[in-house]
């Protein structure tokens, strides 16, 4: 399937207003082809987790183009709609819809574009987040749109809450960002409860469809976001999360043991591994273009 179908297919899903959607986490190609196979329709290609595993910081230190060949390997290995955390575009409007335009190239379903400044540091670190001027930032989401039209869902982020600005910049902020041409608003918040993001999200009354991230708050069910008319949840890093804790322990106890039989039982076999990534089709392929006897 073509990059335009699978933007067509994100949109529809993020538009729509019979159920919330769900996307999951993806760093590489494998964590795609786990997601996909446990049932997620969409994929959220997280510039931290990314950033985590070329063992970069989530400050723009890996350049767009290393970030655009991991999408490409996320996107050919689930052929699931993937929404790309494009940051802040990694520069000024030009370098925004040039990351689109590669990113629609490699098969992405959609850009979320945040109004920081580059370069960005993670909305969890520290607490000194600029946010960019709104014309300015503006000026980026209108650059995009211009230049992947409806190819790309475009996701405009607010960092308003992250940066201690309050609901009434966060609303006016989504507001002209919506007037730039913005598909839906993602609204981010790093306390421990849904409090802010509910209230957003009310306030909001869905003039576009809302993206939310409850990386912090995490105990919130999500029938309150159901009844909050919110459109998408990202769960943003949790396969790179459950990859550290997993590896930690098996390296710990390999070291300690000096031996792997006892981690074996705790860690996926060998074959699960060539059925993620389809040895089998490869296989069949063999028995019918290598003239085998
Ligand atoms: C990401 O996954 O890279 C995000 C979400 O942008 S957060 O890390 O919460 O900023
Ligand atoms: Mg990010």
């Amino acid at each position: 399937r073509a990059g335009p179908s699978l933007a067509q297919e994100l949109r529809v899903e993020i538009c729509s207003k019979s159920d919330l959607l769900f996307l999951m986490e993806a760093h590489d190609a494998l964590s795609s082809a786990i997601a996909k196979r446990a049932g997620f329709k969409g994929l959220w290609a997280s510039g931290l987790s990314i950033a985590s595993c070329l063992g970069y910081r989530d400050a723009n230190e890996a350049s767009w183009s290393q970030f655009v060949d991991v999408v490409e390997r996320i996107v050919d290995s689930s052929e699931l709609p993937v929404l790309v955390d494009g940051d802040g575009g990694f520069g000024n409007f030009n370098n925004a819809r040039l990351v689109a335009r590669k990113l629609r190239q490699r098969g992405a379903a959609g850009i979320a574009l945040e109004d920081s400044c580059f370069p960005k540091i993670n909305s969890f670190v520290g607490d000194r987040h600029s946010l960019a001027d709104i014309d300015e930032f503006s000026g980026r989401l209108r650059a995009v749109k211009d230049t992947v039209a409806d190819d790309l869902v475009l996701v405009a982020r607010t960092e308003a809450l992250i940066a201690g600005r309050g609901l009434d910049e966060a609303l006016s902020r989504a507001s002209a960002y919506a007037a730039a041409g913005a598909d839906a608003i993602l609204i981010h918040s790093r306390k421990s409860t849904a409090e802010e993001v509910i209230s957003f999200a009310t306030a909001w009354q869905n003039r576009l469809p809302v993206v939310i991230v409850p990386t912090k708050y995490y105990r919130t069910p999500v029938s309150a976001y159901r009844d909050a008319g919110i459109s998408t949840v990202i769960w943003a890093n949790h396969s790179v999360r459950a990859a550290i804790l997993a590896m930690r322990q098996v390296c710990d106890r390999i070291i300690a043991e000096e031996s792997i039989a006892g981690v074996e039982p705790n860690i996926a076999a060998i074959d699960e591994l060539f059925e993620l990534l389809r040895y089998d089709e490869l296989a069949h392929a063999e028995t019918r273009y290598l003239n085998l006897p």
